[in-house]
């Protein structure tokens, strides 16, 4: 390891010795363009596999295009006409690979410095993914894995290379001709950790490092494919979803009730915006169903089967309603719940059309991923509007959420009813069928537990003294919220002002202003629904079948 000889060098004098036709410079350089491809491809696998609206790369080019003046944007679609997002990509690809070619020359330099500028692509990934609107959570990991894996491999093709210098520079003689890299690298090698790597031939040192060159270009090409070809079907699949006309609602949503939204500083809209929704599934890969494709198919313990198609799903009468819903891991105060406004079909009139049989008391509903959820019949079957969900908040579902078609039920934990990507109802009985679940640990049944949450202040945020401003939401799904309650330091319960819902499905928000001197507090709520019965005091775990507990937080109160 006697490199750092090299970063010694001077600028110029170590300029030309990489640039030199068959140096290992060039050779450090290619180490570069594998490396980062390597990064790239890995983030845009990841990408694909786990969110296909997500893509590091085309996070990166939206940025480009958001940050361009007006004018380049208009001058690139005049030369390039509708190939200007291409011309992008094109250009962004060459950008990179010019950018890491330089990583590697500079690695080859001067450890740690190839390492940076790798770093440095990261930040600008991370940054312009952060500015995306469709970006989630966990996009903010992508770039930051991109850069990882590149400095990675970058790191291992340089060891190598250092071997085939080392070996080339102790021979003191050049290579045989074929070889392409010949020239020693002055100083660089001759350091003290030099002499332990130095083997009498450079020939075994220069074919491992052409086989890791050549392997991770290699790894790099399969990999960009198979990525491609993830985010294509996503693609044409998303395309179609882009150009779906969601017909009007026979029966529209109830209108929003004045003062339901009350707007605090910190506080989650009331109506959850799709990009923001808690996202829970099984999907390694979001599948990509061709609307086109699709048939939901009616099977089982039913007087006739039937095949639904998605033109004649569309046809049907629809029900526009905004429904909560949660998930069963919902730690109390945590944030797997969310309220959108749903449009479908009620499964109540499909079911009615296939005739139950009489003993059938649950229908196993099943996703194109082979997921399956276990409801109750009655749920389906009874006034409260469980419906064959097609649009969400006024688009059709978006892919992650289970486009073309989903369950939404109101009142049941997802895990026992909002099958995404829905293609079957087999009506059967809890006797005779389980949902995907319910061997893992978790209940044939799963009713929403009442439950509040304080969202303002943020747990832990300090506030200043005076009068201090509480908020957050209830929600007890189909039945509805009648009373929340604030208690400090374990006080008397102060009843808070309660927003209107927007329905018994739906959460609903509340707020208190409370006179707080400086110090240190713990603040409680709970909440109690329509049928006058609290939320259970009693800390329980989420599995089997949903937290409870009062959400508790801590508020420092600075003078
Ligand atoms: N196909 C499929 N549907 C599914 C799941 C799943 O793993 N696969 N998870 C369920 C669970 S546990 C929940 S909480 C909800 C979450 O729906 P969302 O991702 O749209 O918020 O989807 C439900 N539907
Ligand atoms: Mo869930």
């Amino acid at each position: 390891m006697g490199f750092d000889l090299q970063g010694k060098a001077s600028v110029g004098a170590a300029a030309t010795r990489p640039g030199t036709a068959g140096t290992p410079g060039r050779w450090a350089a290619a180490a570069g363009v594998v490396a980062v491809a390597a990064g790239v491809v890995v983030g845009e696998l990841v990408a694909a596999l786990v969110s296909p609206a997500l893509s590091p790369m085309t996070g990166v080019g939206g940025a480009v295009i958001d940050a361009v003046p007006p004018a380049v944007k208009d001058w690139a679609v005049a030369v390039f006409g509708t190939a200007d997002k291409l011309a992008l990509l094109v250009g962004m690809g060459l950008a990179i690979a010019a950018l890491a070619a330089l990583a590697g020359l500079l690695e080859w330099r001067r450890r740690f410095t190839g390492f940076a500028v790798i770093g440095i692509f990261g930040v600008v990934g991370l940054v312009a993914v952060l500015g995306r609107a469709q970006v989630t959570g966990n996009a903010i990991a992508l770039p930051l894995l991109a850069a990882g894996t590149g400095i990675l491999v970058l790191r291992w093709l340089m060891s190598r290379l250092r071997d085939w210098s080392t070996s080339t520079t102790a021979r003191e003689r050049p290579a045989p001709a074929a070889a392409p890299a010949t020239a020693p690298i002055a100083g660089g090698a001759a350091g003290p950790d030099a002499g332990p790597d130095a083997g009498p031939d450079a020939g075994p040192d220069r074919r491992r490092f052409l086989q890791a060159l050549g392997g991770g270009a290699v790894v790099a090409t399969v990999g960009g494919a198979l990525a491609a070809g993830l985010r294509g079907a996503a693609a044409g699949v998303s395309e179609i979803r882009s150009k779906l006309a969601l017909p009007s609602a026979a029966s529209p949503a109830s209108p929003v009730p004045a003062g339901a939204e009350l707007r605090l500083d910190g506080m989650d809209p009331l109506v959850t915006p799709n990009r923001d929704f808690y996202r829970i599934d099984t999907a390694l890969t979001v599948p990509a169903v061709d609307p086109d494709a699709w048939v939901l198919r009616v099977t089982g313990m039913v007087e006739r089967e039937i095949e639904l198609d998605f033109a004649t799903l569309l046809a049907k009468p629809m029900t526009e309603r905004h429904v909560t819903i949660a998930c069963v891991s919902n730690e109390v105060g945590g944030d797997l719940i969310g309220n959108a406004l749903w449009l479908g079909w009620p499964v109540r009139e499909l079911l009615a059309m296939a005739g139950p049989t009489s003993g059938a008391d649950m229908v196993l509903s099943r996703s194109k991923d082979g997921w399956t959820a276990g409801t109750p019949l009655e749920a389906l079957t009874d006034d409260r509007d469980a419906l064959i969900a097609v649009g969400m908040n006024g688009e059709p579902l978006p892919l992650e959420h289970g486009f073309p078609a989903r369950l939404v039920v109101p009142g049941l934990y997802g895990y026992v009813s909002a099958t995404k990507w829905l293609t079957e109802l087999k009506v059967t009985r809890f006797a005779d069928d389980v949902g995907y679940w319910t061997p893992r640990g978790w209940s044939e049944r799963g009713p929403i537990k009442t439950s509040s949450r304080i969202d303002v202040p943020r747990a832990g945020r300090a506030v200043r003294a005076g009068t201090v401003a509480f908020g957050g939401v209830a929600w007890a799904q189909h039945t509805g919220i009648s009373k929340v309650e604030l208690r400090v330091n374990r006080g008397d319960w102060q009843t808070v002002e309660l927003a209107p819902g927007i329905s018994r499905d739906t959460w609903y928000q509340w707020q208190l202003s409370l006179p707080l001197t400086p110090g240190q507090y713990e603040i409680q709520v709970r909440a109690t629904d329509l049928n006058g019965v609290p939320q259970i005091e009693e800390r329980s775990q989420v599995a089997p079948d949903g937290a409870t507990g009062f959400h508790t937080i801590r508020v420092d109160v600075t003078p």
